[in-house]
């Protein structure tokens, strides 16, 4: 079965204390352990697990690594193998290593992020428990994330040299974690130059993205609200609480989602990301969207270029 989905996100915090107060304020999230170098371990009121997101103290904005949780610890000898036959260097972590989580793989994606695969962590279990359960909690006091969705990471792409990580990244996706792709921009005088893709380890439209640039970085990552309204909320929230904006809310044409875009306070791009998008069968055909839709696909309702959005990123 391997990857089953996203499992955290390691990102830097230029100030601690404003980013603890940002993820514990306005996300809602729960911080669930902090260790002597200052690292913060948070998860969201709808998650089981003890972390989705680190907050690791740097004096830079940006990503250090993602992990993606496999379905069970033999999953991780079979990728060992698939990944080395494919050629990728694979460093082997011991229980423990990655903080509470079992033995785990670590390596670097085609574009350099490094990666980590692990098919256990401690369990801490959602707020509302598991036994006739509200639908939400008590006293959330800001967007109320549901839980950590997906990434999207930015690839070096330069087809004149000869470059795309973004096909190389999904490449490896599809035929080493058996990821579908789901959707993918097309250009380039001849539409052959992969310039974005969405790739889907189990049934919404992406658990992870990449896009091309000219060098890599996170653009963002998101995390789930339910619908409409809570999108609505949410941007009342960021506004009440001056979160900086990027993109105010709109519907993605690629993969449906609705949307907001914003930057915490060491200025990482976040993404409140509603509403299943569509359900991703097996035997689903990929989307593609010409470089003439590029726009209406990334931003539905204006249907225009946003600049910070493609030239900002960590
Ligand atoms: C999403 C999404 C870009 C498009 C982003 C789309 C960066 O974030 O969740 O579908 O071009
Ligand atoms: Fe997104």
């Amino acid at each position: 079965m391997g990857i089953i989905r996203i499992g955290h996100i390691n990102i830097n915090a230029i100030d601690i204390e404003v980013a603890k107060k940002y993820y514990t304020k306005v996300m809602d999230m729960r911080i669930t352990h902090e260790d002597e170098d200052g690292k913060v371990y948070l998860k969201c009121w709808d998650e089981w697990d003890k972390y989705s997101v680190i907050l690791t103290p740097n004096d830079k904005a940006g990503m250090n690594n993602i992990a993606y949780k496999v379905a069970k610890d033999s999953d991780l000898d079979d990728l060992k193998t698939k990944l080395k036959n494919y050629g990728v260097d694979v460093r082997e972590k011991m229980e423990g290593d990655i903080p509470f989580c079992g033995r785990a793989l670590e390596f670097n994606l085609p574009s350099g992020h490094e990666m980590i695969l692990y098919a256990q962590k401690e369990f801490i279990g959602k707020d509302v428990g598991v036994t006739n359960p509200e639908p939400w909690p008590d006293g959330l006091t800001g967007v109320g994330a549901h839980w950590l969705d997906h990434a999207l990471l930015m690839c070096e792409l330069n087809p004149e040299a000869g470059i795309n990580k973004v096909a190389e990244n999904t490449k490896l996706c599809e035929e080493v974690f058996d990821m579908k792709l789901a959707e993918q921009v097309m250009v380039g005088p001849n539409g052959d130059v992969q310039l974005a893709t969405w790739l889907s380890a189990g049934n919404t439209p992406h658990d992870i993205a990449f896009v091309g640039g000219p060098e890599m970085g996170l653009h963002h990552f998101a995390f789930f609200l339910d619908d409409w309204a809570d999108i609505l909320k949410a941007a009342d929230v960021l506004s009440k609480n001056d979160v900086k904006v990027d993109v105010t809310p709109q519907r993605h044409g690629i993969t449906r989602g609705n949307t907001i875009y914003f930057f915490d306070p060491s200025g990482n791009r976040n993404e409140t990301f509603a509403g299943l998008g569509y359900l991703v069968q097996p035997d689903m055909p990929t989307v593609t969207w010409t470089e003439d839709k590029l726009w209406k696909g990334i931003f539905y309702h204006t249907n225009q270029p946003v600049e910070s959005f493609t030239n900002v990123y960590t």
